[in-house]
């Protein structure tokens, strides 16, 4: 399997998150990407390229222009503000809720960051943007290669992008690359597309992106939002709206649940994308489901993620692997390469 790799991720690398009232060390590290890469060529998965050029059209067909100018721009933004800035991590302490007004964009940058932002966990840093637009290309350029035909691509790259939504970051989340991937498969004439998002944490910027829509079917499995990040969405009750009714799909689960019960929902989860007759799938492959994950709730085991890439080979589709959460980062490569491993074996 080809994987398009985003060498520029370690220009994003946030020093800290807001966590119960104290600044914590991120969890969200460049070394996780590493392992992965480790992996994939130790295992000797397949080819590892960049990613080709590519136009911000793309993106901007999943993202707002006033985000995506907000993010470009962020990084001077905040240094401007103070100098001193340039070595903190800019961190958003001021959110308009319900009832607030956000059509308004004001001048103040402050006011902005929060504007375009959900919680207080997701660092911008100097080489945020920059890393993030080089991980839509990976996505891109992995959609490219099955659109050419091939079984199966992998976008490595972070940031990770579920969380983040069209003119929203948060979650560790700038851009949406599955939903990128998703579009640009749509955009090339694959009628209609399915994301799978099995990460542990629920997908709500993907989701939110495709809600209304009924070419692209979105389906989660995740720790139930009652208890579990990111808490205000991801309910089984949210089926989509209008034109988009049924084409969403929650499938949350219990903090603590094990690989049998989990595995349950990926084949009912695999029945509904074959239901859809979907011509492509593309997958936000979160690692964070590992009973090591420090941030994460369920119990699944090293050798479960052959199985899962075994399932998900099973449903014959052309196949994009995004690459999402995953925070045991001594393991999360090979969790990783185990569903890329376990999917090309049964892919054959
Ligand atoms: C991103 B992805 C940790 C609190 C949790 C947000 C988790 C974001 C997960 N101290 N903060 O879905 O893996
Ligand atoms: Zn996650």
């Amino acid at each position: 399997m080809l994987t398009v790799y985003n060498d520029q991720h370690v220009l994003h690398h946030g020093k800290v998150e807001m966590f119960r009232g104290e600044l914590v060390p991120c969890f969200e590290v460049p070394a996780r990407a590493d392992y992965v890469l480790r992996e994939l060529k130790e295992r000797g998965l397949g080819p590892i390229e960049g990613p080709a050029e590519f136009d911000d059209a793309a993106i901007a067909r999943v993202h707002a222009p006033r985000y995506l100018e907000f993010l470009a721009g962020a990084w001077d933004e905040w240094v401007a503000l103070d100098p001193a800035n340039a070595a903190r991590d800019a961190l958003p302490s001021y959110w308009p809720i319900r009832s607030f007004r956000s059509d308004v964009l004001p001048a103040s940058f402050p006011a902005r960051l929060g504007l375009f932002s959900y919680d207080s966990g997701s660092p911008l840093t100097a080489g945020t943007w920059t890393a993030a637009r080089a991980g839509a290309g990976c996505a891109l350029s992995a959609a490219a290669h099955v659109l050419r035909g091939e079984r199966a691509a992998f976008a490595l790259t972070r940031p990770p992008g579920h969380h983040a939504g069209a003119d929203f970051f948060g979650g560790y989340c700038f851009l949406n690359n599955a939903a990128i991937a998703a579009q640009a498969l749509r955009d090339a004439g694959v009628e209609r597309v399915a994301v799978l998002d099995i990460d542990y944490h629920h997908g709500n910027g993907t989701q939110a992106i495709f809600y209304e829509r009924a070419d692209v079917q979105f389906t989660s499995i995740h720790g139930d939002p009652h208890t579990e990040y990111p808490y205000y969405l991801g309910y089984a009750d949210e089926e989509g709206v209008g034109a988009g009714l049924g084409f969403n799909r929650n499938l949350p689960l219990a903090r603590g649940t094990g690989f049998a019960r989990w595995r349950e929902a990926l084949q009912s989860a695999l029945r509904g994308i074959v239901d859809f007759r979907a011509g492509a799938l593309v997958v936000s492959l979160g690692l964070d489901t590992f009973e090591g994950d420090p941030i994460a709730g369920f119990k699944l085991a090293t050798p479960d993620y052959l199985r899962i890439g075994e399932d998900l080979a099973h449903a014959g589709l052309p196949t994009v692997f995004v690459f999402e959460g995953g925070y045991a980062v001594a393991e999360v490569g090979t969790n990783a390469v185990n569903v890329l491993d376990g999917f090309m074996q049964r892919a054959g």
